[in-house]
């Protein structure tokens, strides 16, 4: 006859454990430490994630810094010009002008570390990382840029990509 036992009742007659509930406690062990395993994974996945992203927030804002210290007018803002009288919106003129006013420096000499090696522009030089910026003249008003700046990195679904807006008036 099939009955079971508790724990006080193993300890006390000194028979001990039957090999089906070692095994039933190994299999319980098992499932807890799997979750476990799956957890550490999601959380390596997620500070990769995070580490990716601040490391993109940082290039961009440091390529605002390098933009506010230029001329309204340098080649490296030359912009897609708005007009306010026939663009109907920003995302339509940036439709109809795909490509102008981007800029991208070569891997070479862009100053980021693209291949995350500690070091920047070195020879031969090449990795998943990028930074371009596109410039919108006379956007939202005369005499204002619009500049997107977009950093990504890595490739495929582990791309992450980081995009921040900075407007430059004209002083002048
Ligand atoms: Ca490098
Ligand atoms: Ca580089």
């Amino acid at each position: 006859m099939v009955t079971s036992r508790s724990i006080k009742q193993v300890f006390n007659n000194g028979n001990g454990f039957t090999i089906i509930e070692v095994l039933i406690a190994i299999g319980i062990l098992s499932i807890g430490i799997l979750g476990m395993a799956t957890m550490q994974i999601s959380s390596i996945r997620g500070n990769n994630t995070a580490g990716k992203l601040t490391s993109n927030s940082i290039w961009a804002i440091n390529r605002i810094e390098k933009i506010i210290a230029l001329d309204y007018d340098d080649a490296e803002l030359t912009g897609s010009v708005y007009d306010h009288d026939t663009d109907t919106s920003l995302s339509a003129h940036l439709a109809a002008n795909v490509g102008v006013g981007l800029h991208q420096n070569p891997v070479s000499s862009d100053g980021l570390d693209n291949n995350s090696d500690g070091q920047i522009d070195e020879t031969g030089e090449t990795g998943a990382m990028t930074m371009q910026w596109q410039v919108v003249d006379d956007y939202p008003i005369l005499d204002s840029k619009w500049i997107q700046i977009t950093v990504s990195k890595g490739t495929g679904l582990a791309q992450k990509t980081v995009s921040i807006i900075y407007y430059k008036i004209n002083t002048i």
